[in-house]
């Protein structure tokens, strides 16, 4: 039998010198130069060399040695000395070496060569091993936690809410149909009302999950299933809720910040701080826009390109706010008649979250539903809650995949999902 793993490759430094340590993980590189043998093992958080030299290291490892290949899982047994000449300043003599399975020769190429991404992505569980993918996961990992801390920090509780659903929130044809055995249901877009209703209980709340969209977009920022995080809070208004997503930002530049050598090793160079965000007026944009030369109407969205030329003038973080309320959905809050009060949060010209104060009293959603053409009769139950002591309420909906590609500069959101759904592709 093999040991426990007591160390990540990470932790293996020169002040462990003398210490008896059992790595595991996967052979990275082999290299024979003789007398002396290196096998460089990787784990999640890293890389350490093992040392192999005749007449220090017992006589049968040189056997086990020449049966390793690349990406064979190991467990390695074996002292740490500090070195002038390994990479890490350390190495590992090892006492035992125990090979847990063996690995056929890679499909693709994850040590020099970065295939085009189709075929990575075909291969995406040995993609993953990339250290590159490690390091963007982990910090995708550790977005998510902060992201939850500074929500709990404001009184929000975290929910679920189903993803099998009867009604389109979001409106529109964007819906995956599923059996529900004798009835036709649909994957969740978004938890858009089921969120607004529980403001009229639980006052704060949050969910991250799943949402679907049967959008036939193929670009490089649109998936059909992604995480969103939402939430939505009772007795606050659009300015409070980007207040908390200012403050969400600016605590993953921080998060982010913290793994700044980690990022670098893989060339990755990421959004690490942030001041204040400004919050541009739709009309103010569109001026700007016309004044750059574009041909906007009012009324009309930005496109990707008008919103990365918006940058000139307000930098690569900034809200989009009080759009014409044509242009959002039936539950978002007029303000002063043709606006409304919602914004949209654009990183690098990616719409990355948005979200608005919502109506809470039920006769001006059902007046709204109408002008989009949507029966409120198909909507009763969720309008019935608006009976009982809805509360004013606001919120946002922010998508997770687009904002780890945003903060980590990517250039394209498959890269930050693991097993990306798009137009063509519900495989692996
Ligand atoms: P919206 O439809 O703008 O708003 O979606 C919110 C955020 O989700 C992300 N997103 C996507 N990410 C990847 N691929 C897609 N196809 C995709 N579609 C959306 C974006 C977007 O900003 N209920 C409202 C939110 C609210 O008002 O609270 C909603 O769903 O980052």
């Amino acid at each position: 039998m093999y040991p426990k793993k007591t160390h990540w490759t990470a932790e293996i430094t020169p002040n462990l010198h003398g210490t008896e340590v059992v790595v595991a993980g996967w052979v990275w590189e082999l290299r024979d130069i003789g007398r002396v043998k290196f096998v460089v093992v990787r784990d999640r958080e890293g890389f350490v060399q093992v040392t192999l030299k005749a007449g220090k290291t017992p006589n049968h490892l040189f056997k086990v040695f020449a049966e390793l290949s690349r990406e064979d899982v190991v467990v390695i047994k074996g002292i740490v000395e500090a070195s002038k000449i390994a990479k890490s300043g350390v190495e590992i003599f090892p006492s035992e070496i125990w090979i847990l399975n063996k690995a056929k020769p890679l499909p693709i190429d994850i040590w020099s060569e970065t295939p085009d991404l189709a075929t990575r992505l075909k291969w995406r569980s040995v993609d993953l091993k990339r250290p590159r993918n490690l390091v963007v996961f982990t910090v995708a990992s550790a977005m998510l936690r902060s992201i939850r801390e500074v929500l709990y920090g404001e009184g929000f509780v975290e929910v679920f809410t189903p993803k099998i659903i009867v009604t389109s929130t979001e409106g529109g044809a964007e819906l995956f149909p599923v059996m529900y055995f004798e009835r036709v249901a649909y994957l969740s877009q978004s938890p858009q009302l089921y969120k607004e209703q529980l403001t009229a209980s639980l006052e704060r709340v949050f969910e991250i999950g799943p949402a679907y969209r049967a959008e036939k977009h193929n670009t490089d920022y649109h998936l059909n299933e992604f995480i969103s995080v939402d939430a939505e809070a009772a007795f606050m208004d659009y300015n409070d809720i980007m207040d908390i997503l200012e403050k969400i930002m600016r605590r993953l530049a921080s998060t982010v910040s913290e793994y700044a050598p980690k990022l670098e090793e893989v060339g990755i160079k990421a959004l690490m701080e942030l001041s204040n965000i400004p919050r541009v007026d739709y009309d103010e944009a569109v001026d700007r826009l016309r004044q750059l030369g574009y041909a906007v109407n009012w009324g009309d969205d930005f496109t990707v390109e008008m919103q990365k030329a918006l940058m000139k003038y307000y930098g690569p973080v900034y809200f989009i706010v009080n759009f014409p309320a044509s242009l959002r959905p039936f539950y978002t809050k007029r303000k002063d008649g043709e606006k409304s009060e919602s914004y949209d949060l654009i990183i690098n010209g990616i719409e990355v979250a948005s979200g608005a104060t919502r109506i809470h009293k039920r006769d001006e959603l059902e007046e709204e539903m109408k002008k989009r053409g949507l029966d409120p009769r198909l909507f009763e139950s969720h309008l019935s809650v608006f009976d009982y002591g809805m509360p004013p309420h606001a919120g946002f909906g922010l998508g997770f995949n687009r904002l780890v590609t945003a903060l980590l500069g990517l250039d394209n959101v498959r890269h930050a999902t693991l097993y990306p759904r798009d137009r063509y592709r519900v495989e692996p």
